[in-house]
Protein backbone atom coordinates (compact mmCIF):
# COMPACT_ATOMS: atom_id res chain seq x y z
CA UNK A 1 0.00 0.00 0.00
CA UNK A 2 1.21 3.49 -0.53
CA UNK A 3 1.51 5.09 2.19
CA UNK A 4 1.23 9.18 2.24
CA UNK A 5 3.14 11.46 4.14
CA UNK A 6 1.39 14.86 5.09
CA UNK A 7 4.05 17.42 6.84
CA UNK A 8 2.58 19.64 9.10
CA UNK A 9 3.43 23.49 8.95
CA UNK A 10 2.99 24.58 11.90
CA UNK A 11 5.95 22.56 12.67
CA UNK A 12 7.88 24.13 10.05
CA UNK A 13 10.34 27.03 10.83
CA UNK A 14 8.03 30.00 10.43
CA UNK A 15 10.98 32.39 10.46
CA UNK A 16 11.73 30.77 7.24
CA UNK A 17 8.81 29.01 5.51
CA UNK A 18 9.55 29.33 2.07
CA UNK A 19 12.46 27.59 2.69
CA UNK A 20 11.54 24.77 4.78
CA UNK A 21 8.89 23.88 2.16
CA UNK A 22 11.47 23.81 -0.51
CA UNK A 23 13.39 21.81 1.76
CA UNK A 24 10.29 19.52 2.94
CA UNK A 25 9.44 18.74 -0.91
CA UNK A 26 13.15 18.20 -1.74
CA UNK A 27 12.96 15.36 0.73
CA UNK A 28 9.78 13.84 -1.09
CA UNK A 29 6.74 14.48 1.27
CA UNK A 30 3.21 13.82 -0.21
CA UNK A 31 1.29 16.72 1.01
CA UNK A 32 1.36 19.84 3.15
CA UNK A 33 -0.85 19.71 6.20
CA UNK A 34 -2.01 23.19 7.70
CA UNK A 35 -3.51 23.21 11.00
CA UNK A 36 -6.20 25.90 11.11
CA UNK A 37 -7.73 26.67 14.26
CA UNK A 38 -10.19 29.38 15.92
CA UNK A 39 -9.79 29.30 20.05
CA UNK A 40 -12.80 27.67 20.15
CA UNK A 41 -13.39 24.61 18.91
CA UNK A 42 -9.84 23.78 20.29
CA UNK A 43 -8.02 25.87 22.51
CA UNK A 44 -5.05 27.49 20.80
CA UNK A 45 -5.23 29.87 17.62
CA UNK A 46 -3.10 29.34 14.01
CA UNK A 47 -3.39 30.84 11.11
CA UNK A 48 -6.18 31.38 8.09
CA UNK A 49 -6.54 31.56 4.69
CA UNK A 50 -4.06 34.31 3.95
CA UNK A 51 -1.08 31.98 4.60
CA UNK A 52 -2.65 28.91 2.03
CA UNK A 53 -3.02 31.96 -0.71
CA UNK A 54 0.70 32.99 -0.04
CA UNK A 55 2.61 29.82 -0.10
CA UNK A 56 0.33 28.02 -3.17
CA UNK A 57 2.48 29.48 -5.74
CA UNK A 58 5.48 28.33 -4.07
CA UNK A 59 5.31 24.76 -4.28
CA UNK A 60 3.44 22.00 -6.31
CA UNK A 61 2.51 19.52 -3.14
CA UNK A 62 -1.31 19.09 -2.48
CA UNK A 63 -2.79 21.21 0.34
CA UNK A 64 -4.28 19.17 2.88
CA UNK A 65 -6.18 21.80 5.17
CA UNK A 66 -7.15 20.51 8.70
CA UNK A 67 -9.90 22.94 10.32
CA UNK A 68 -10.63 23.05 14.06
CA UNK A 69 -12.85 25.34 13.98
CA UNK A 70 -16.83 25.83 14.74
CA UNK A 71 -19.25 25.44 11.92
CA UNK A 72 -16.60 25.69 9.10
CA UNK A 73 -19.24 24.96 6.19
CA UNK A 74 -18.56 29.09 6.74
CA UNK A 75 -15.29 29.27 5.74
CA UNK A 76 -15.32 26.77 3.46
CA UNK A 77 -14.71 28.94 -0.06
CA UNK A 78 -12.34 31.12 1.43
CA UNK A 79 -10.18 27.81 1.88
CA UNK A 80 -10.88 26.91 -1.04
CA UNK A 81 -10.42 29.41 -3.13
CA UNK A 82 -7.08 30.50 -1.30
CA UNK A 83 -5.46 26.62 -2.66
CA UNK A 84 -6.94 23.94 -0.77
CA UNK A 85 -7.00 20.49 -2.03
CA UNK A 86 -8.40 18.43 0.54
CA UNK A 87 -10.79 20.41 3.20
CA UNK A 88 -11.20 18.13 6.62
CA UNK A 89 -13.90 19.14 8.69
CA UNK A 90 -14.56 17.51 12.46
CA UNK A 91 -17.87 15.86 12.81
CA UNK A 92 -17.93 16.87 16.29
CA UNK A 93 -18.23 20.90 15.03
CA UNK A 94 -20.59 20.39 12.51
CA UNK A 95 -24.26 21.18 12.80
CA UNK A 96 -25.19 19.69 9.28
CA UNK A 97 -22.06 16.94 8.74
CA UNK A 98 -23.76 15.51 5.27
CA UNK A 99 -24.52 18.81 4.22
CA UNK A 100 -20.52 20.44 5.05
CA UNK A 101 -19.26 17.58 3.02
CA UNK A 102 -21.22 17.91 0.12
CA UNK A 103 -20.06 21.80 0.21
CA UNK A 104 -16.70 20.39 -0.14
CA UNK A 105 -17.25 18.82 -2.96
CA UNK A 106 -18.89 20.95 -5.03
CA UNK A 107 -16.39 23.10 -4.24
CA UNK A 108 -14.21 21.26 -6.22
CA UNK A 109 -12.08 20.14 -3.17
CA UNK A 110 -11.50 16.36 -1.68
CA UNK A 111 -13.86 15.80 1.94
CA UNK A 112 -12.27 14.31 4.98
CA UNK A 113 -14.34 14.24 8.18
CA UNK A 114 -11.85 14.19 11.03
CA UNK A 115 -12.80 12.84 14.79
CA UNK A 116 -11.58 13.56 18.18
CA UNK A 117 -10.13 10.51 20.03
CA UNK A 118 -12.97 10.09 21.82
CA UNK A 119 -15.54 10.26 19.60
CA UNK A 120 -17.07 6.63 18.32
CA UNK A 121 -16.44 5.46 15.14
CA UNK A 122 -20.46 5.70 14.82
CA UNK A 123 -19.98 9.69 13.66
CA UNK A 124 -19.13 8.40 10.51
CA UNK A 125 -22.65 6.57 10.06
CA UNK A 126 -24.30 8.02 7.22
CA UNK A 127 -21.34 10.41 5.92
CA UNK A 128 -18.95 7.90 4.62
CA UNK A 129 -19.84 8.14 0.62
CA UNK A 130 -18.94 12.12 0.89
CA UNK A 131 -15.89 11.53 2.44
CA UNK A 132 -12.57 10.62 0.42
CA UNK A 133 -10.81 10.71 4.04
CA UNK A 134 -11.44 10.13 7.19
CA UNK A 135 -8.49 11.45 9.89
CA UNK A 136 -8.29 9.54 13.13
CA UNK A 137 -6.61 11.89 15.94
CA UNK A 138 -4.52 10.21 17.91
CA UNK A 139 -4.39 13.46 20.39
CA UNK A 140 -6.85 15.98 21.51
CA UNK A 141 -6.66 18.32 18.73
CA UNK A 142 -5.37 21.88 19.70
CA UNK A 143 -1.37 21.61 20.47
CA UNK A 144 1.56 20.20 18.74
CA UNK A 145 4.22 18.18 20.86
CA UNK A 146 1.43 15.90 22.54
CA UNK A 147 1.59 12.36 23.43
CA UNK A 148 -0.02 9.68 21.53
CA UNK A 149 -3.88 8.89 23.08
CA UNK A 150 -3.47 4.57 22.70
CA UNK A 151 -6.80 4.06 23.15
CA UNK A 152 -6.85 5.31 19.35
CA UNK A 153 -4.78 2.53 18.19
CA UNK A 154 -7.49 -0.22 18.07
CA UNK A 155 -10.17 2.32 16.70
CA UNK A 156 -7.48 2.69 13.58
CA UNK A 157 -7.68 -0.91 13.49
CA UNK A 158 -11.77 -1.03 14.03
CA UNK A 159 -12.04 1.62 11.35
CA UNK A 160 -9.86 0.12 8.47
CA UNK A 161 -11.62 -2.97 9.18
CA UNK A 162 -14.95 -1.55 8.40
CA UNK A 163 -13.44 0.18 5.12
CA UNK A 164 -12.14 -3.06 4.13
CA UNK A 165 -15.54 -4.81 4.64
CA UNK A 166 -17.37 -2.27 2.67
CA UNK A 167 -15.15 -2.18 -0.21
CA UNK A 168 -14.32 1.79 0.36
CA UNK A 169 -11.31 3.20 -1.10
CA UNK A 170 -10.90 6.05 2.07
CA UNK A 171 -7.86 7.27 2.93
CA UNK A 172 -7.37 6.54 6.69
CA UNK A 173 -5.39 9.34 8.10
CA UNK A 174 -3.60 9.85 11.30
CA UNK A 175 -2.80 13.25 13.27
CA UNK A 176 -0.77 13.26 16.33
CA UNK A 177 2.48 12.35 17.97
CA UNK A 178 3.03 10.34 14.81
CA UNK A 179 6.75 9.41 15.77
CA UNK A 180 8.63 6.71 13.68
CA UNK A 181 7.89 3.95 16.45
CA UNK A 182 3.64 5.09 16.59
CA UNK A 183 3.70 5.59 12.92
CA UNK A 184 4.65 1.84 12.54
CA UNK A 185 2.10 0.67 14.97
CA UNK A 186 -0.61 2.68 13.42
CA UNK A 187 0.09 1.73 9.79
CA UNK A 188 -0.20 -1.97 11.32
CA UNK A 189 -3.67 -0.89 12.69
CA UNK A 190 -4.30 0.03 8.44
CA UNK A 191 -3.75 3.86 8.70
CA UNK A 192 -2.19 4.99 4.99
CA UNK A 193 -1.80 8.67 5.27
CA UNK A 194 0.50 10.12 8.41
CA UNK A 195 0.67 13.90 9.90
CA UNK A 196 4.20 14.52 10.55
CA UNK A 197 5.20 16.80 12.98
CA UNK A 198 7.31 17.73 16.03
CA UNK A 199 8.00 13.74 16.43
CA UNK A 200 8.97 13.19 13.52
CA UNK A 201 9.68 14.88 10.48
CA UNK A 202 10.28 18.47 12.18
CA UNK A 203 12.42 16.67 14.89
CA UNK A 204 14.76 18.46 16.50
CA UNK A 205 18.96 17.29 15.31
CA UNK A 206 17.41 15.97 11.98
CA UNK A 207 16.98 17.24 8.78
CA UNK A 208 14.40 17.52 7.04
CA UNK A 209 15.55 14.62 4.41
CA UNK A 210 16.46 12.27 7.55
CA UNK A 211 13.42 12.83 9.31
CA UNK A 212 11.44 12.38 6.27
CA UNK A 213 13.36 9.21 5.53
CA UNK A 214 13.05 7.49 8.76
CA UNK A 215 9.90 7.84 8.36
CA UNK A 216 9.44 5.92 5.02
CA UNK A 217 11.45 3.91 6.66
CA UNK A 218 9.79 2.92 9.40
CA UNK A 219 6.38 2.50 8.02
CA UNK A 220 8.23 0.25 4.69
CA UNK A 221 6.52 -3.20 4.88
CA UNK A 222 3.92 -1.92 7.55
CA UNK A 223 0.51 -2.70 6.93
CA UNK A 224 -2.78 -4.19 8.38
CA UNK A 225 -3.22 -7.81 6.14
C1 LIG B 1 -2.86 19.05 16.47
C2 LIG B 1 -2.74 19.21 14.99
C3 LIG B 1 -1.62 18.40 14.43
C4 LIG B 1 -0.23 18.77 14.87
C5 LIG B 1 0.68 17.58 14.68
C6 LIG B 1 1.98 17.81 15.28
O1 LIG B 1 -3.97 19.70 16.90
O2 LIG B 1 -3.93 18.82 14.33
O3 LIG B 1 -1.67 18.35 13.02
O4 LIG B 1 0.28 19.85 14.16
O5 LIG B 1 0.08 16.51 15.28
O6 LIG B 1 2.69 16.65 15.30
P1 LIG B 1 3.39 16.13 16.63
O7 LIG B 1 4.37 15.13 16.14
O8 LIG B 1 4.05 17.32 17.25
O9 LIG B 1 2.29 15.58 17.46
MG1 LIG C 1 -3.73 18.46 12.15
Amino acid sequence: MEMIISASVMCADLTRLGEDIAALEAAGVDWLHFDIMDAHFVPNLTFGPDLIRNLRPVTRLPFDVHLMIEEPIRYLDRYREAGADWIVVHAEACGHLQRTLAAIRDLGARPGVALNPSTPLSALDYVLDDADLVLLMTVNPGYAGQRLVEATLPKIGQLADRLAEEGRNTILQVDGNVSFENARRMALQGARCFVAGSSSVFAEGLTRAEGTRRLREALEGESRS
